[in-house]
């Protein structure tokens, strides 16, 4: 086995925690531990009690391979025959075992946010919220383990990460007092109002069923057929339109719970609350044209990034916050109805007060025990927390239990190691598929003698940390069953109208763009005539620019818009500088020439918490400098910034009949798909900066030296620092043109 390499500290993405030898390895030795940067779920047992066993002895152990029942294996690569050349025999118990449990290894995907992604890590109380709720994990300085599961809605498993959508942002909370599940989406709103819908919009939105296409994507007729019909969901489509369909990584997305909840105090009295994560990072995302290409180049890219940036040390961070309202009958604030899923609180009205910060540090040691296994649910609630009436949440609450029978093959699914409670479980739950606990006692029932009387009922005294159960909010109903709404869901577009007035021009540009895209893909006029009528009662503006892509006339609006108020907050630009923290750095060198400052600014880039990847025309080493990425394998969508420190002539595999990426710039000078480098990171308005022969690159490229966000100098630490400037504010936005 090699020593540790010192590669491997510096760029994340190494297969295992020890590099491998050139050799196969012939001497026995134990399973080797998990990377450094990755976690397990706590070792508890499927009733919630520490074990304080090693986590890692949940895996495989010991160094001989074994059979599913631990008999040792003498050969696993040949079956058992009769005969070299004969038929392999029934009896070969080890060839079926091995068979049979690869046959059935593949679980039912989710049926919505089947692709995600998540994390381990902690929660910790600012104690701010105790005034609002008495559910003690947001005591002050109280620590609670957290997984979270980020993903998107419409695709399947294997679907590309940067497709326009919603995103999933699921966070289990391991409290003292049981599981809270905060299943929230990084969209506030939502496009249906009543549940017993939810099965339609996934239906419209999924691939057409005759021919399944497209995937990942609501660029299609029933997508857009149910939207134009079904208006309430055009506050949400038009959030889809905007740059928050595009993340460019998790760790830079907000968070909402969506549903207004309900929180109760130790004495009993209740609020309203909707719930926001703040992210760090900043609000930000690709563009287009970059999401496009990563889809392709990268479809991995947010899993990536979230797990290169919690292995390289960048612990992705949010802050909790709540927005507060008086619990009235009405349960209406500055008339909205809080209870109406398709509507925001604007934050101008009612800031969002932290409660806590969440870190993620741990990556998951096996995506399939963790983050597939992983199982969600509104309902998993603690004291202090409650649901209120809200028809979309009513329905969520049945549905999350129901679904994981599917897909995790039983009722027992809260005994998989991910999904275990940290708080004693005693439930008279019993027997069903898969049972891990060995129950004791005779009487899961109640009331019993048999078994002293055990379990006991819980106090309603929520004063009472040490005896209090969860205890549902004595709410009002009125108590007469109607299948109806409440007028104020008929009011589908005045805050669609809200969001696309509170947004910079350039945001306006791309929600613009994405509909003419969106809709030009739909093949029905009908269809894309109804959405633009749609529009017309949100924006004349937004109509009008989208119809003339479309080459369709705008319609005159059927409702008189509303007048508003923009919320500054919407915008994904207001706010910053934001920290730099796991942003990528490629850095273009010229073997040959001069690498003048490489070393020091490769190290100035980790120093500062970001990950510098050298761009050279070959694989290997360059004295200290070990090459990333090389120019057929560099790509500009996978930087947030780019360095040039040298003028690379064009390498022997560039040759443009050979290489469809090479560009048509004075080839003699520069390697063409550095040209296409440097021209792509500037149209996408990244930071780019360059220093000595790395001047020349960019003059060849014909890339402006004297615009905003093109950083020069003499030396490579100097470019850097404004380099580092000017990812604070993720682009360079004035250089982006904006025709709306
Ligand atoms: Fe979900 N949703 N949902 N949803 N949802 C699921 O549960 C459902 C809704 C959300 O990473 C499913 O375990 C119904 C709103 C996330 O594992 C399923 C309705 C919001 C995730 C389900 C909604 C969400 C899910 C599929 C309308 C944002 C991924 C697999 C009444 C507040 C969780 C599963 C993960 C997953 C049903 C609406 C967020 C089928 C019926 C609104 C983040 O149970």
């Amino acid at each position: 086995m090699n020593a540790k390499d010192p590669k491997h500290d510096l760029v994340p993405g190494a297969p295992a925690a020890v590099p491998p030898t050139l050799a196969e390895p012939t001497d026995p030795v134990e399973p080797l531990p998990p990377k450094p940067d990755q976690g397990t779920p706590e070792t508890r047992t499927p009733t919630g009690a520490e074990t304080g066993t090693d986590p890692r002895t949940a895996g495989q152990q010991g160094r001989w391979l074994t059979t599913a029942t631990g008999v040792r294996v003498h050969d696993t690569d040949h079956s058992l025959k009769a005969g070299e050349r004969g038929p392999t025999l029934l009896q070969d118990h080890h060839l079926r075992e091995k068979i049979t449990h690869f046959d059935h290894e593949r679980i039912p995907e989710r049926v919505v946010h089947a692709r995600g992604a998540g994390a381990h890590g902690h929660f910790e109380g600012y104690g701010t919220a105790d005034t609002v709720t008495c559910a003690g994990l947001f005591a002050e300085g109280k620590r609670t383990p957290v997984f979270v599961r980020f993903s998107t809605v419409l695709g399947s498993r294997g679907s590309a990460d940067t497709v326009r959508d919603t995103r999933g942002f699921a966070t289990k909370f391991y409290t003292d007092e049981g599981v809270w599940d905060l299943v929230g989406n990084n969209i506030p709103v939502f496009f249906i109002q009543d549940g017993i819908k939810f099965p339609d919009i996934i239906h419209a939105g999924k691939p057409h069923p005759d021919r399944e296409i497209p995937q990942a994507q609501s660029a299609h007729d029933t997508f857009w057929d149910f939207v134009s019909l079904h208006t309430e969901a055009q506050h949400h489509t038009l959030w889809n339109m905007s740059d928050r369909g595009i993340p460019r990584s998790y760790r830079m997305m907000e968070g909402f719970g969506v549903h207004t909840f309900r929180l109760t105090r130790a004495d009993g009295t209740t609020s309203l609350a909707k719930f926001h994560w703040k992210p760090k990072l900043g609000i930000h995302s690709l563009t287009w044209e970059e999401a496009q290409l990563v889809g392709g180049l990268d479809p991995d890219f947010h899993r990536r990034d979230l797990a290169d940036a919690i292995e390289s040390g960048a612990f992705p961070e949010w802050e909790l916050g709540v927005q507060v309202f008086e619990d009235t009958p009405e349960q209406m604030f500055e008339g909205i109805d809080l209870l109406d899923p398709t509507k925001i609180v604007p934050e101008e009205l009612a800031p969002v007060q932290p409660i806590g910060r969440m870190v993620l540090d741990r990556n998951p040691t096996n995506f399939f025990a963790e983050t597939e296994q992983v199982a969600f649910h509104v309902g998993h609630l603690v004291p202090g927390i409650d649901v209120t009436d809200d028809p979309l949440m009513q329905a969520r609450l049945f549905s999350y239990v129901d679904t994981q029978l599917t897909r995790l093959g039983g009722p027992n699914f809260d005994q998989i190691p991910i999904n275990r409670t940290h708080a004693p479980v005693n439930d008279m739950l019993r027997d069903g598929l898969h049972q891990h606990a060995v129950h004791a006692g005779v009487a899961p029932y109640r009331p019993n003698s048999l078994d002293g009387g055990c379990p006991f009922h819980a106090g309603t005294e929520l004063s009472d940390e040490e005896t209090r159960a969860f205890v549902e909010a004595a709410h009002a109903v009125e108590g007469r069953k109607v299948r109806a709404q409440p007028a104020s869901y008929d009011d589908h577009f005045s805050q669609a109208r809200l969001f696309w007035a509170s947004v910079s021009p350039v945001e306006q540009e791309h929600i613009v763009r994405a509909y003419s895209f969106e809709l030009g893909k739909c093949y029905e006029s009908a269809i894309k005539e109804r959405q633009l009528q749609a529009l017309a009662n949100i924006d004349a503006t937004l109509c009008a620019e989208v119809a003339t892509a479309l080459g369709l006339p705008a319609p005159e609006p059927t409702e008189e818009p509303a007048d508003v108020v923009p919320s500054p907050a919407l915008s994904q630009l207001t706010g910053g500088p934001w920290p730099g923290d796991g942003r990528v750095v490629g850095i273009v060198i010229d073997p040959d020439g001069a690498l003048d400052d490489v070393s020091e600014v490769r190290a100035a880039v980790l120093a500062a918490g970001m990950l510098p990847l050298l761009i050279a025309p070959r694989g290997g080493t360059l004295g200290e400098l070990d090459v990333q990425r090389t120019f057929a394998t560099a790509r500009s969508v996978e930087y947030d910034a780019v360095l040039v420190a040298g003028c690379p002539p064009p390498a022997p595999d560039a040759l443009p009949a050979r290489d469809a990426k090479a560009g048509a710039a004075d080839s003699a000078r520069l390697d063409p798909r550095v040209v296409l480098l440097l021209e792509e990171a500037f149209r996408h308005a990244k930071a780019l900066g360059a220093w000595g022969t790395g001047l020349q690159a960019l003059e060849i490229a014909g890339i402006p030296t004297d615009v905003a966000g093109v950083a020069t100098g003499s030396a490579g630490p100097d470019v850097l620092s404004q380099v580092q400037d000017l990812i604070g504010t993720h682009r360079t936005w004035e250089r982006f043109a904006t025709a709306v």
